[in-house]
């Protein structure tokens, strides 16, 4: 590998993505491929997390990945693959888990979500998660992991569990740092804006999903749930302003332009010119990645090579950290 600082996140293939997904993750990893060495994986050894049906595991990854081209991340230049592709992952996890204290894990918010969401399926990849996380990120010696504000706990934790090791046998870990994208944005849910827009919310209501229909994606935006006041300001923290606060979050994200500003331009119009003017900026963000999207999707032995090719990358470079931790807590090899 060159001298470049590793980046390494990815997303689940358990449901379509979401413009949550791609304003707090993909958009931010599509400008840091000029700068450093990066590696963006399909997660689906967690998405079986949560109950999925397997064909549908199995058309998503490679959707996924059509999506991260679509959306501008170079596959000669940048590393991508199917998780469940490189073992390494899950024997790390493996020895990360008898590192980890029960207490740590079952104070995770996404824990605590999906138990509340799967009552009927609380099963112990759901609590160890973030571990199989941390093998993600530590197998890379990744210095940045850019991810929504929403994933900002397990890095956390990632950190705490690479440092425990690091203090019983020296320096095995690099230890790593979460990146936010610029506006830092969390996407929430378009009819319950307290809580984060995700793809495997029930209702399709909540979400706009990259693959939506562009009248669809309006209908939506048009639909969000907002407040009586009739004023459009952000006021953060303020949960009755809930819905103003994320359509002015989205509309900065896609266009690039401070939420003040756009407040500033609408402080005298109703709801319904400020919706119109924000589903027209979400599409106009979405078409030309849906576009690229459509005519790369039926090439599924372009995108089967990316995938065979950059698992045979991300196994020879992880090989290396898991070798030395085989080799730190006693195994032969
Ligand atoms: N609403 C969001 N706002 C900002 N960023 C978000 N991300 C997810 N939702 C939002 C970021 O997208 C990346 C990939 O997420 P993931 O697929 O690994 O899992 P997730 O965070 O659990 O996303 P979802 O959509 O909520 O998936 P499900 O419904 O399956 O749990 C991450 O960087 C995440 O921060």
């Amino acid at each position: 590998m060159d001298d470049k600082k590793i980046i390494f996140s990815g997303t689940q293939p358990s449901g379509v993505l979401t413009l949550g997904n791609y304003l707090g993750a993909i958009k931010n990893w599509v400008e840091l491929q000029k700068d450093y060495r990066c590696i963006y994986a399909m997660m689906d050894l967690h998405t079986i997390t949560v109950r999925n049906t397997p064909a549908d595991i199995r058309r998503r990854t490679l959707e996924v990945l059509a999506l991260y081209i679509a959306s501008g991340i170079d596959p000669d230049e940048n590393i991508m693959f199917i998780q469940s592709q490189n073992p390494n992952h899950a024997e790390l996890a493996w020895v990360l888990n008898c590192y980890t204290y029960m207490g740590e894990l079952q104070r995770m918010t996404q824990f605590k979500d999906k138990s509340a969401r799967h009552a009927e399926n609380i099963n112990a990849g759901l609590l160890t998660y973030p571990v199989l996380m941390a093998a993600d990120i530590l197998l890379y010696q990744t210095d940045f992991v850019p991810v929504g504000k929403d994933q900002m706990q397990h890095i956390e934790i990632c950190r705490d569990i690479a440092g425990r090791f690091n203090s019983l046998y020296g320096d095995v870990f690099k230890i790593p740092e979460g990146l936010l994208s610029k506006t830092g944005a969390k996407i929430m849910s378009l009819q319950d804006p307290v809580k984060k827009m995700s793809k495997s919310d029930p209702n399709p209501k909540s979400y706009i999903s990259m693959m939506d229909d562009m009248n669809v994606i309006a209908k939506k935006i048009k639909g969000a749930v907002t407040d009586s006041e009739g004023k459009v300001e952000y006021r953060e923290g303020d949960d009755t302003k809930a819905g103003i606060n994320n359509l002015l979050s989205i509309m900065s994200a896609v266009t690039g332009r401070s939420i003040e500003a756009i407040a500033a331009d609408y402080q005298n119009q109703g709801y319904g010119v400020f919706k119109a003017d924000v589903a027209e900026a979400v599409v106009e963000c979405i078409r030309p990645i849906r576009e690229k999207y459509d005519k790369l999707i039926n090439d599924k032995a372009y995108l089967s090579g990316i995938c065979k090719n950059g698992a045979e990358n991300a196994r020879r470079i992880s090989e290396r950290t898991l070798n030395k931790v085989y080799k730190k807590v006693g195994f032969v090899i």
